[in-house]
Parts: structure tokens; sequence; C-alpha cells
């Protein structure tokens, strides 16, 4: 028999499959989440797609996050969206965000007004696990510290520990119902003109409906008007929070940071500086020691928000939560049939939201479907914390879904039917690096 003949294991047909839905929405210098839905790149996709090509296409890792930074600020923030040229095919394109009203954005670039959480950072480290690519991370390391310096100046000005997020596609979980209850204290009176491009493409059920869209666009129009001007953004918008998923990523990149300047013989006080705030903050802001979860912070409104979803397990990500509150994540919430352990409503793990959020629903896009990069950042933190069998348990979880559905962008956590788009690049990617260990 010629080796050509040989069938593939289940394993190498999906790592094979999968680089092949990577290969496909590659333009050249980027990944597109997507082949439509998604047409741009969009700043963490990039990064998940970094993380897992950096397994054994490190030269293309690299590539993906060069073209990401090719949308730096002269401020530091790295976009949530770097446009292809002009932005068809996707609403909002470039010119709603209108950037150059900004001088801190780029001349040659059309990019978004706003970040998203800085995966950038642990796709670097990741890419920085081979030697390699040394050269690529001394160029790649000043971008990085403005960023974080950005973060840490701009979007925390009482210097808490803690970061805002300043719209829902911050979060990169633009539809959690953690967004519910400011949304709908967001009255408009005129309602914001423009048209929907997503809805086109994927079922409504499974997208934002257009009155959470009216208040997006409602946020964009204002961070437009505000110039992209933190401290005016910080004044004005009625949406400000310390989102625990986006300050835990925020935290891992710091520890990213710092162990990069450690290669590379930089100076790591800074971020020793801004680590120790942080882990501060989570334990003193962010637990709720009565529910035993993490919980966001509504700085507008000076509460906590109620509801309960995946955010509550990613302090273990991050690494900053303490032996007490990790027992209480996983004994009273991941074990829970009730919230997040199957049971005859959910088999597949871990949905978005917990099952007894009333906002719960397996269709809806963050509301409930399994996501495979929320699954990632899960096991990594039982992983950190030697919780092996859970971890062991989503990963595979993870995997059957992908193998036996293929990769979509989420799943019903019931049925395991796909959702959104299909080809997505996230999917594929992080598929390779769970698929690695
Ligand atoms: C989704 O967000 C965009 C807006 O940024 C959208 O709904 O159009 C989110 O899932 C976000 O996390 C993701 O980065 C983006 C592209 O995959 O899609």
């Amino acid at each position: 028999m010629s080796q050509d003949l040989v069938p593939l294991s289940p394993q190498a047909t999906l790592i094979a499959n999968a680089l092949r839905v990577l290969s496909a929405n590659d333009v050249g210098s980027y990944t597109r989440p997507s082949p439509s839905l998604y047409p741009h790149q969009w700043n963490w996709d990039s990064a998940f797609v970094a993380i897992g090509l950096a397994r054994d296409r490190v030269e293309r890792a690299q590539l993906e996050i060069r073209s990401l930074l090719r949308g730096q600020w002269r401020n530091g923030m790295v976009p949530h969206i770097v446009y292809d040229s002009g932005g068809a095919g996707y609403f909002p394109d470039a010119a709603r965000w209108e950037v150059s009203l900004s001088p801190d954005s780029p001349n040659d670039v059309s990019t978004s007004g706003i970040t998203q959480p800085p995966m950038i950072t642990v796709a670097v480290h990741a890419i920085a696990r081979d030697p390699q690519t040394h050269s690529f991370v001394r160029w790649a390391f000043p971008h990085l510290l403005q960023y974080h310096r950005w973060l840490h100046r701009e979007r925390d000005p009482e210097g808490e520990g803690l970061v805002f997020i300043c719209h829902p596609w911050e979060s990169g979980l633009d539809n959690s119902p953690r967004w519910l209850d400011i949304m709908s204290r967001m009255m408009l009176t005129v309602r914001p003109s423009y048209e929907r491009e997503d809805n086109r493409q994927v079922a409504l059920g499974q997208r934002p409906t257009d009155e959470d869209y009216d208040r997006f666009v409602y946020l964009l129009d204002l961070a437009r008007e505000a110039r992209y001007d933190s401290s005016e953004i910080w004044a004005r918008s009625p949406f400000l929070v310390q989102d625990v998923l986006f300050n835990s990523i925020l935290y891992r990149a710091d520890e990213c940071l710092k162990e990069m300047a450690v290669q590379l013989g930089e100076p790591i006080a800074e971020m020793e500086r801004w680590m120790a705030l942080s882990r501060r903050a989570f334990r003193d802001k962010l637990w709720d020691s009565k529910a035993e979860l993490y919980r966001d912070y509504d700085l507008r409104s000076g509460r906590p928000i109620l509801e309960n979803t995946i955010s509550i397990f990613m302090p273990l990500y991050a690494g900053v939560a303490g032996e007490r509150e990790t027992e209480s994540l996983v004994e009273r919430h991941l074990r829970n049939p009730a919230e997040y352990a199957a049971d005859n409503r959910t088999q597949w793990l871990v949905p978005t939201a917990s099952k007894d959020n009333h906002h719960f629903d397996p269709v809806a896009y963050w509301r409930g479907p399994v996501w495979v990069n929320t699954n990632w950042f899960l096991i990594r933190g039982l992983e950190r914390y030697h919780y092996w069998q859970e971890a062991e348990k989503i990963r595979r979880d993870t995997l059957a879904l992908v193998e036996r559905t293929g990769f979509f962008e989420y799943f019903d956590p019931g049925t395991g039917a796909g959702y959104g788009t299909g080809s997505f690049s996230w999917s594929a990617a992080l598929t390779l690096d769970l698929q690695a260990h």
C-alpha cells in the first residue's frame, strides 16, 4: 500500500480540517474570523489564530500579529477591527467610526475606535516558546508595552487595578446577559440610522436583537463624538464596566509581558505593580462572598452586575483566584447541574450562561451556547489550579463537538447543533492548541 493511501487517524483528520479552515480564511497577511460574516481583521480573533498557528506554523503566526499591529494607534491602543480596504461587507464600516477625528488614529490604515481583550500579548508569548522567534519578540515587545500602558493609564483613571470597557463590543462577549440591565436603562430618544448586515446571513434568533444593536450603535456614535478620548468617554458614557473577563485576560497578558521582559532583559517593576493592584481589586471588589462568584462592576450605577455567566470562572485563567474562591467556583457552580454541569438540558460543556439565569437561551449568541474560546479559557484556568479531570472533560467535549459538528461559531449545549457562521477561525485555531495538549 502506498503511503498516500494510509487513512488518517481521527485526530490527524481534525487537525487537517482545522488547518483547511484557517487557510481558506487566510487573506494573505491575516485571517478573517469567517468567510463572509466577519470579512475584516478582528483583534482577539487574530490572537486566537496566532495561538493555534504557533503550534507548528510559527512563521504565519508572526505575520498575523504584525498585520494586527499595523492598526495600532499612536497612543498605544490596538483597535478591535482593522479594516480591509474601506470596510465593505460589514456594518459598521470604517466610515462610521471616522477615527481621523482622533489625533491618535493611524494615517494609512482604517480601524475601529475601540479595543478588545488583549489576547495579542498571550499570542506573542505563545510564539515566544520557539527560540527562533527572538527577533520578532524583540520587535513586538515595545508595541505590547505601549498597549498595556494605554490600558492601565486611560482605562483605569483612578488607579484601582481594574480597567473599564466602554462598549459591549470591547468585551468580546457582546450579547452577554451582563449588559442587559445597563442597556435597558439607555433610553434612546432617536433611533440611530444604520442598516445591519449580520442578520442577512445568520438567523435573527442567534444574533442580537435590533434594540440591542441600536444601543451598540448609540455607544459607537458617542465614542466617535468624544473623539475616542477616554476621559471624555469616562465623563459621558452610560456604559462603563469593569469586566471580569477583560480584566482576567489583561492580568494574564501582564504576566506574559513580564515573562517576555525577563527574557529580553527589560525592567519588570511596572508589570509587577499593575498585577499587585489588580490581584487586590479582584479580591476586594469583584468577588461576591455571598454568591461565591466574581461579578463585573457597573461604574455608572456604582453597583455589581448580578448576572451569572461563564465570566465568573475567568479569574481562574488569570490565576488571581485564591484557594477558597477556586473551590467555591468549582464545587458550587461548575459541578452544579442547575448552573453549568451537564444534565438533561445541556449535555455539552460549558454553556456561556448559567442555566438558572433567566436570560439563558441555548441558541442566542453569548447567552447560553458553547463557544470554543470560553471553553479554552476555562480549560487553561482549571489546569492552572490542577483540576486536571475537569479540564480534561471540557477539552474532550470541545474536541468532540467540533469533530462531530464542524468549526461553527457556537454550539447548542443541548443538541450540539452548530450556530452562527460555519468555518469559524478561532474554533479551528483553538482546536489546534487543544489538540496539542
Ligand atoms: C463578534 O463581534 C462582532 C463585533 O465586534 C459582531 O458581532 O459583529 C464577537 O463574537 C466578537 O467576540 C468577535 O471578535 C467578532 C468576530 O468574530 O464577532
